[in-house]
């Protein structure tokens, strides 16, 4: 697997439709995850000025895309989908290769950049306004969207192509231009979704890309002050600077950020369903969604036989590279995501939760050039330890045992996380006030508390973000500004709340 300099390839940032090297000539090598001797490529190490190159390249372009009409924006779009759609085995291995999780979860990535792309090709054709009656005679009141101009996003390497594209697609059916900044460890992702928005027909200047490291390229572009909006998906400690950098130079910011996200499972669950689900919920992508499945909270009734036949499967999951089909759980993303999640573990246990599977790095065989961790269940937590409060992002759960669904949602509520969440029960009164009660953007019945479909709202409460949602028609919201239009044909003047009181 170990690459050769002759064989790996140099990504240049693409700026104006120019892909144009970093004037630092620093670069960042991109490694497998699963066998660190694999490069993946390198890219550019960029800074404050390939930033602002790209930002005015973006400013440049706006005006003429924004005349676009949005029926022939969508068009280009929708051409997007089906190229994403005809490279999608290539474009997910290559996801795989770069971030770790395995094929089926990349091809769904994949996936889901495609559904948001014939979402939003939807939208040109949509893009509704609002008509409303006028307080006064012979007059026309109307509301419009306008696109807000240039756009700053700054992506997590999780969801290397999906969540991208939860970003570009609306922000380009609304008439925005973009810069976008790839996660340092995904950069490869976020190329083949622009190289096939570019092959559609988005004309230069109206994406750009700019790769390098958080603060170096995030840090000028949230600051720019062409920039008007930043979209940013990522931990709740660099989106509060974000937000606060945002909110001094008047940016709309939209953040998505961690979650700690609580499966409860009552005594009349389908534990079969439960079990399937919660493997999936907390195993899936290794751990890392910000919506995974991170506590277990289970009525006392079924608590012991539930941890003892989740322990006895998440031991059969298989390890390993995720282009080999018979893996369940790749690699974690990084030596420092390795690091965090190893040092979990130990926090878990010195407070004293039982460690009842997993608990270890897993090196057998070609595991050890890979940052494998094995999938891992502590029992016995209470609700208060770190394990359950804070976000791990890795294969790490905690089951916690609670009396009553009334205390099973206190304990899901009781974290500065609202992103997901989830309640296993047949009753469906019951399922109806955890609806209500359970404070958080999803909810799932049924169902663990990952899977969130393209067209409906994803974002939480709390410290999960900052009020906006990404997908469904409500993004449209932060990726446009409203315009109230009145038109008057009386042919005088009328004045609103004081002609229609006389
Ligand atoms: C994330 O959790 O980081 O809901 C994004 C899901 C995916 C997106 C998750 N569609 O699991």
């Amino acid at each position: 697997m170990s690459g050769t300099t002759s064989e790996i390839k140099t990504y240049l940032n693409f700026i104006d439709g120019q892909w144009i090297p970093a004037t630092s000539g620093k670069t960042c090598e991109n490694r497998n995850p699963a066998d660190t001797r694999d490069v993946v490529g390198i890219f550019q190490r960029s800074g404050a000025h390939e930033v602002n190159r790209a930002v005015e390249a973006a400013h440049r372009a706006f005006r003429s895309w924004s005349l676009t009409p949005a029926p022939r924006r969508a068009e280009i779009l929708l051409k997007a989908a089906s190229i994403l759609e005809q490279k999608k085995e290539g474009f997910a291995r290559d996801m795989t290769r770069e971030m770790g999780k395995v094929l089926k979860e990349t091809r769904g990535d994949t996936q889901e950049a495609i559904d948001c792309g014939h979402f939003f090709a939807g939208e040109g054709r949509r893009m509704y306004g609002l008509t409303t009656p006028s307080e006064l005679p012979n007059k026309f009141a109307m509301a419009t969207r306008q696109p807000l101009g240039v756009v700053g996003m700054i992506c997590p390497w999780n969801f290397p192509m999906a969540i991208p594209s939860w970003k570009l697609f609306p922000a380009l059916v609304a008439g925005n231009t973009c810069v976008i900044k790839p996660a340092e460890d995904t950069p490869l992702s976020v190329y083949n979704f622009v190289s096939a928005l570019v092959e559609a027909g988005v004309p230069n200047g109206v994406i750009n890309i700019v790769t390098g490291h958080g603060g170096e390229v995030g840090g000028p572009l949230m600051e720019h002050p062409l920039v008007r909006a930043i979209s940013f998906t990522g931990s709740t400690d660099v989106g509060r600077i974000i937000g606060e950098s945002c909110a001094r130079s008047f940016k709309r910011c939209s953040l998505e950020l961690g979650g700690k996200n609580p499966m409860i499972v009552l005594d009349d669950a389908n534990l079969e369903l439960a079990l399937d689900g919660a493997l999936w919920g907390a195993f899936g992508t290794a751990g890392q969604r910000c919506t995974a499945t991170s506590r277990i909270i289970l009525q006392k009734g079924i608590y012991k036989k539930f941890v003892d036949e989740l322990v006895r499967r998440s031991k059969l999951l298989k390890l390993g590279n995720g282009l080999d089909e018979k893996v369940d759980v790749g690699p974690v993303v990084s030596q420092a995501q390795l690091e965090t999640v190893l040092s979990y573990i130990e926090v878990g246990k010195k407070d004293g939760a039982r460690l009842a599977a997993g608990g270890h790095r897993h090196e057998a065989g070609d595991c050890k050039h890979g940052y494998f961790i094995e999938p891992t269940v502590f029992a016995e937590v209470t609700p208060k330890m770190r394990i359950a409060q804070e976000e791990i992002f890795g294969p790490v759960v905690s089951c916690i045992e609670c009396a009553s669904l009334e205390d099973g949602i206190a304990i899901a509520n009781d974290v500065k996380y609202g992103l997901s969440s989830s309640l296993y029960t047949k009753d469906v009164n019951r399922a109806f006030a955890a609806i209500r009660d359970l404070d958080a953007g999803i909810t799932y019945i049924n169902a663990p508390t990952i899977g969130a479909e393209v067209h409906l709202p994803f974002g939480g409460v709390k410290q999960t973000g900052n009020g906006h949602r990404e997908g469904g028609i409500g993004s449209l919201d932060f990726y446009t500004e409203w315009k109230a239009v009145y038109v008057d044909y009386s042919d005088h003047l009328q004045r609103a709340q004081i002609d229609n009181r006389e």
